[in-house]
C-alpha cells in the first residue's frame, strides 16, 4: 500500500506545463534542432518522451547534465546508448560549450539566416545553464529547484544562434516508484511535493543493494545523528535531516553516482 500513496504524491504536472507543451508544438516547427537536456545521473527517467515525440523529425543534440556528479564510466556507456549526436557536460563550467557548439554547428551547417534551437527537458535538468553557456554570459536564471522557468523565452548567442528556453516539462503521470524518488532526489519535482525522509530511505535501500552493502554512505538514522539533527528532548529530527540528505546528495557530498545504469536500467524498461 506504501507504494500505492508513494505513487499519488511524486506526481506533478501543473497548468504552466500543460500551457509550454502547446506553445512548444509550434515552435518546434520554427526551429532547426531541438537540445534535449537530462541530468545525467537520471539518463533513463531523466528524459521525457513526450518532448522527444513532439520533436518530431528535426535534429537532436542530446545533452547529459551533471556529468560532475555521475560516474564516468555509466555516462560513458548512456553516451554510446543514446548514440550520435549526444554529450555530457558540466553545465556550470564555461570549457565544457566549446564541444556543445562544435556539434551545434555539424548539425545545423552554415545557413544564411540565425540557426534556430529550442531547449527542452524535465524541471531541474539545467536547460537554462545550458543556454547560460552557449551564451558565454549568464542571461537566463537558474536556481536549484524545480519550476524556475515558466516562460518560453529566446536567447541571442553570437550572431549565428538563437536558442528558446523552456519550462521544465515532467510526464503527466511518473511511471514507477523508483522512477519518482530518482526524479525526486534530483530535484525534478518541487521539494514540497514529497517526503524527503521517504526518498532518503529508498535511495539508501538502492544504494545497499546495488554495492552489495558494502556503501560507506550513511542511512538517514546515521545522518540525522551525525549530524546533529535532534529535537528538544533528544529525539531526531528526520524530515530536516533529510532535507538536508538530498542536499549533500546533490552537492555531491557522498560521492559520485548514477542512478539509472546504461546496462541494466535500458534492458528492463
Ligand atoms: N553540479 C552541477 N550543477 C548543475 C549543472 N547544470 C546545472 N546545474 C545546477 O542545477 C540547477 C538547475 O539548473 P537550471 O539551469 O536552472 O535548470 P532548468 O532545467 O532550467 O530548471 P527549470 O527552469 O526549473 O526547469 C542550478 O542550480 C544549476 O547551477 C551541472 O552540470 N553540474
Ligand atoms: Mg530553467
Amino acid at each position: 500500500m506504501k507504494d500505492a500513496g508513494f505513487e499519488q504524491i511524486i506526481q506533478w504536472y501543473p497548468g504552466h506545463m500543460v500551457a509550454a507543451m502547446r506553445k512548444m508544438a509550434d515552435y518546434i516547427k520554427l526551429v532547426d534542432v531541438v537540445i534535449e537536456v537530462a541530468d545525467a545521473r537520471v539518463p533513463y527517467s531523466g528524459f521525457n518522451p513526450m518532448l522527444d515525440q513532439a520533436a518530431g523529425n528535426k535534429r537532436r543534440l542530446k545533452i547529459l547534465t551533471r556529468d560532475d556528479l555521475a560516474e564516468r564510466p555509466e555516462t560513458v556507456r548512456w553516451l554510446e546508448a543514446l548514440g550520435p549526436p549526444s554529450l555530457s557536460v558540466n553545465a556550470r563550467t564555461q570549457g565544457a560549450f566549446v564541444e556543445v557548439k562544435r556539434r551545434l554547428r555539424d548539425l545545423v551547417g552554415d545557413g544564411h539566416r540565425p540557426q534556430r534551437a529550442l531547449v527542452v527537458g524535465i524541471p531541474n535538468s539545467g536547460k537554462s545553464s545550458v543556454i547560460n553557456g552557449l551564451a558565454g554570459r549568464s542571461v537566463a536564471r537558474t536556481e536549484d529547484r524545480a519550476g524556475v522557468t515558466r516562460q518560453l523565452q529566446w536567447f541571442k548567442v553570437g550572431t549565428e544562434l538563437e536558442v528558446m528556453d523552456t519550462p521544465g516539462i515532467l510526464v503527466p503521470r511518473i511511471a514507477s516508484a523508483d522512477a519518482q524518488w530518482k526524479l525526486a532526489l534530483v530535484g525534478a519535482v518541487p521539494r514540497d511535493h514529497y517526503d524527503p525522509e521517504d526518498v532518503a530511505d529508498r535511495f539508501h535501500r538502492w544504494l545497499t543493494e546495488k554495492t552489495g552493502g558494502r556503501t560507506k554512505v550513511p542511512d538517514l538514522p546515521a545522518f540525522a545523528q551525525a549530524r546533529g539533527f535532534v529535537r528538544r528532548g533528544g529525539e531526531s529530527d528526520y524530515h530536516n535531516a533529510a532535507r538536508s540528505y538530498v542536499k549533500d546528495v546533490n552537492d555531491g557530498k557522498f560521492g559520485r553516482i548514477t542512478l539509472e545504469s546504461a546496462t541494466r536500467d535500458v534492458e528492463t524498461a
